[in-house]
Order: structure tokens, then sequence, then C-alpha cells
């Protein structure tokens, strides 16, 4: 393998992919990204040029993407439109990138026999109770809550027909939450750093009960690469690294890697159909490819993220009213879960939600 293309590697894991795949192999990577609101070209900033390519351009453009993938040995399918939030608001984006962005790329891997990996997310199994025993695993049936996770089932479905009825070279792999450096502002960790940073309380969606399996980002770029390497044709991987954590613990966390009191945050109004708990049993990828994460120390993982956020706030200013405008103009309200029988406390700087 000489040259992969990277869709969506502008965007948060995409870029940490690039990064890593430029440290760790000597591949050249053509980056083609659309620069929508969640790609920034200046993540890959300071990567050596020549080994890079980046292109500007729509995965539903499918003359530029039969000249793209003709040119490359293998693709990477990062691009997508990814916030569960958006997909409420304005679902159109997320079927014409997430299904017709995929047909677009499959019908370019098909014609010119090229190796294709499409990133998907545990979203597409639904959510667990939170006693449930059995994680998610490759056999788990699909059955995704929303308009995001549906277009991701879609592509993951399309990916299986083109597999079957083509005979395309293709893997696929559903990995859980990922942090880490280069994550939209609009996203769970991001969003609460940058609120205390600027002196407003985090936002925590409902009772905050609700969990999520962490995984640093660059646990899950080694673990594409591998699959990319020596996943078997046609195969599904689960990528996760054993880290459920309840959104408030998370909260908690945040607030007290930043010096701040574990309760100084808002309960929100909670997301419309919200998913309680997902949780990978990622087995066949450590048994069968043996992959192990090594940033599996969650605390220190979010301590090194909370640091790139102070570091890099030229980074990440520019996206932060608009995120914030579109939470409230989406009507994000204080609101407390009658479970809990608190009082609403008053916003720092008296900023509310
Ligand atoms: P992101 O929103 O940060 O980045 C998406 C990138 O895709 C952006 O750079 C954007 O400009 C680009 N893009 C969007 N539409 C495009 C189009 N039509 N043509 C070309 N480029 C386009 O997303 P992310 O969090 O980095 O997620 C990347 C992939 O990983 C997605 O497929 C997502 O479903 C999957 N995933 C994400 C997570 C997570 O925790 N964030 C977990 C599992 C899987
Ligand atoms: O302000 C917030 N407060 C809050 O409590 C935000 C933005 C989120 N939340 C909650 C909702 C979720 O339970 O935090 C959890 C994580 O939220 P997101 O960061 O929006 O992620 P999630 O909806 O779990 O989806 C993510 O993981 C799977 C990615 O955005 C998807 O692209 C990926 O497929």
């Amino acid at each position: 393998m000489q040259r992969i293309l990277v869709t969506g590697g502008a965007g948060f894991i995409g870029t940490n992919f690039v990064h890593y795949v430029l440290n760790h192999t000597d591949y050249q990577v053509t980056v083609l990204d659309k620069l929508t609101y969640a790609g920034n070209e200046s993540s890959l900033f300071g990567l050596p040029e020549k080994r890079l390519t980046f292109v500007h351009g729509d995965i539903c453009d499918s003359a530029l993407v039969d000249s793209l993938v003709g040119e490359a040995d293998a693709v990477v399918h990062y691009a997508a439109e990814s916030h569960n939030d958006n997909s409420l608001s304005n679902p159109l984006p997320f079927l014409e990138t997430n299904i017709m962005g995929t047909y677009v790329l499959l019908e370019a891997v098909r014609k010119h026999g090229k190796r294709f990996h499409h990133i998907s997310t545990d979203e597409v199994y639904g959510d667990l109770a939170l006693d449930e025993p059995q994680r998610f695993t490759e056999h788990t049936p699909y059955n995704p809550s929303s308009p995001y996770s549906s277009t991701k089932a879609g592509s993951d479905l399309l990916v299986r027909a083109w597999v079957r009825s083509f005979g395309v070279e293709a893997t696929i792999s559903n990995c859980s939450n990922n942090y880490g450096p280069f994550q939209h502002v609009e996203k769970f960790i991001p969003r609460q750093i940058t609120n205390i940073i600027d002196g407003v309380r985090p936002k925590l969606y409902g009772s905050g009960e609700n969990v999520r399996d962490w995984i640093h980002a660059d646990d899950h770029s080694a673990a594409v690469l591998l699959i990319l390497q020596r996943g078997g044709l046609g195969e599904t991987y689960l990528i996760g690294a054993d880290g459920e954590k309840n959104n408030k613990e998370v909260i908690e966390a945040i607030l007290v890697g930043m010096g701040c009191s574990a309760d100084d945050y808002d309960h929100v109004t909670d997301r419309p159909g919200h998913d309680l708990r997902y949780a990978i049993d990622p087995s066949k990828l450590r048994t069968e490819l043996g992959w192990t994460p090594s940033k599996a120390d969650f605390a220190a993982g979010l301590a090194e993220t909370i640091d790139w956020y102070r570091n890099n706030e030229n980074w990440w200013r520019n996206q932060k009213a608009g995120t914030e405008a579109k939470y409230f103009a989406a009507g994000e309200q204080l609101h407390v879960p009658d479970s809990l029988g608190l009082q609403l406390s008053p916003t720092i700087h008296g900023q509310g939600a």
C-alpha cells in the first residue's frame, strides 16, 4: 500500500488518523474534505507536505471521487455529518453525506477495484439498559435511534451489500465515543472544557445517568490502521477500550481536573430519544488482530485533552459562540430532573444555558 485516500480527514477523528498514519507508516495520504462547519484544514498544518495532499471537495461529487479513488490504493472513509443534536434539527445533510456520499465512494472503489475501510459507530446498535450484562458485539442486531445513527446504519448496510453483491474488498469498524484533541466544541467533552475556560457552567443533559464507552482517538486510529492492513475482507470489527462512564462522572472529572467544584454544573433539557447506554465488547479485535489500547487511562487522557484545549484556544475560539447559539436556538434550557429534587442554581458570571 502506497497511497491512502482519507475522506473527512479535516474532521476530529480523521485528523487524528492522518497524524497517526504519517507518524507510524511511510504511506502517502490524500485527504478529501468538504470543510463543513466541522472541518478545519488547520488541524493538518505542520504535517510533512511531501506526504500529504489536501483536496477540498464533496464525497457526493462522483467525478472528483472517481479520479481520487483511481489514484489511491485504499480508501478510509471518515467523512460524515456526525452530531446527533444537529440530526434532530436538520436531518437532510445526514442523508446526503452519510448515505449518498457512501454510495458514491462504493461505486468508485467497485469500478477501480480498490480496498475500502468504512468508519462507523456503536450507535447503529441502539442502546442498552444500565444493568444489561451483554455488551454490543458484531452479532448485535441493528436498532438505531436518531436520524444520525440511522444514516450510519444505512451506510454500513450499503457496504455489506457492495461486498456481497459486487465483491468489493471492504471492512467496517464500529467504534465507541472518541475523545482527544481537535474535537469540535459542539461535542460533550470539549463543550464542557471550553465552557469552563469561558466561565460558563457545564451543561448536563437530563439526569446525566447516560453511559458512554470512551476511547482515546489515538487508540481508534491504531485499530483502524490494523484492520486496514490485516483485517479479514468483508468483516466487521467493534472498537472499544472498556471505558464506560456516565455523563455525570465525566462532567465532574472535567470540573475537578480544571480546579472547580465537582457540582458546579447545570442540568439542561434532555436530548429527545437520548440513548441510555453504549458498551462495546472488543474481543474480536483483541483476539483476531491482537489490538490493545495504549491510552485506556481515561483520567490521563482527559487531563491531556484539557491541556490541549487550554493551549489551543485559537483552534476552537471561532467555533464557540455559534455552537452555543445553536444550542440556545434548539431550545436548551435549565432543567432539574424530578428525581434529583434540586433547586436551580445560578450560572457562573450570570450566563444561562
Ligand atoms: P466530524 O464531524 O468532526 O468530522 C467530519 C468531517 O467530514 C469534517 O471534516 C467535514 O468537513 C467532513 N465532511 C462532512 N461532509 C462531507 C462531505 N459531503 N464530503 C467531504 N467531507 C465531508 O466527525 P468525527 O467525530 O471526526 O467522526 C468521523 C467519523 O467517525 C464519522 O463517520 C462518525 O460517524 C464516526 N464515528 C465518530 C465517533 C465519535 O465519537 N466522534 C465515534 C464512532 C464513529
Ligand atoms: O452539552 C452536552 N451535554 C450532555 O450531557 C452534550 C453536547 C452532550 N451531552 C451528553 C449526550 C450524550 O449522552 O453527552 C453524551 C455524549 O454526547 P455527544 O458528544 O453529542 O456524543 P454522542 O451523541 O454519544 O455521539 C458520539 O459518539 C458516537 C459522536 O458524536 C458520534 O459521531 C459517534 O457516532
